[in-house]
């Protein structure tokens, strides 16, 4: 069995995509309920998604993964960053926090609106330790265009395929995407390690 740490849905739903024919059963927080909101405390993403891991292990006493997702935005000097859930406050909706990104880069022309999705995935079962890292590059737009993903998905835009990361389904995402890359990577290391 193994443990996805977190408590957000849509990331859930595609790390769970990503090891739909794993050999364990994947759990939830939802089978959980005892553990509330985890404190991210950390000032990297590999630091929160440690934290993340670490605390649901020690709980649940199950293998467990955490990921950390930031947005870095070079025209923002990296920010939101380790800070993308909570950029425009604490619970905040996705909404208000594209606003805020869109409001930042209102005057910063096409060609600087450079950015990258970052994830890091850490998993520990309390004796062995593993991680893995995705990227994906592409260029905030100045307004919001599709209606699939969440987040920062619809100002996105991968030059690569021409759309942004709203207009992809799921599939089509999952497998750019800094997380699918990510978890792909983990999944492989994971296999390698059970027995
Ligand atoms: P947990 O800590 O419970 O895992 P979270 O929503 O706080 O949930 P993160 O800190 O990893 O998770 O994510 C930061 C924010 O970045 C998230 O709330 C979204 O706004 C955004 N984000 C993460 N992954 C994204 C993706 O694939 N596409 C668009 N936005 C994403």
């Amino acid at each position: 069995m193994i443990v996805i740490a977190t408590h957000n849905r849509d990331k859930e739903k595609e790390l769970r995509a990503v090891l739909r024919d794993f050999p364990l059963e994947v759990k939830s927080l939802d089978h959980f309920p005892e553990i509330g909101d985890i404190e991210e405390t950390g000032l990297t993403l590999m630091e929160n998604a440690k934290i993340k891991a670490e605390t649901v292990q020690k709980i649940t006493q199950l293998p467990s993964l955490g990921d950390d997702t930031g947005l870095e935005v070079d025209a923002l000097n990296g920010a939101p960053g380790v800070y993308s859930s909570r950029f425009a406050g604490e619970d905040v909706t996705y909404e208000k926090n594209v606003k805020k990104l869109l409001y930042k880069l209102v005057s910063v022309p096409i060609e600087k609106r450079t950015a990258r999705f970052r994830t890091v995935i850490y998993y520990t079962d309390g004796k062995r330790e593993l991680y893995s890292e995705g990227e994906i590059k592409g260029i905030i737009t100045e307004k919001q265009i599709g209606k699939n993903g969440f987040g920062y998905d619809p100002v996105f835009y991968i030059p690569e395929v021409k759309k942004t990361m709203a207009e992809l389904s799921p599939e089509e995402k999952n497998k750019l995407s800094h997380r699918g890359q990510a978890m792909r990577k983990l999944r492989k290391l994971l296999l390698d390690i059970i027995p």
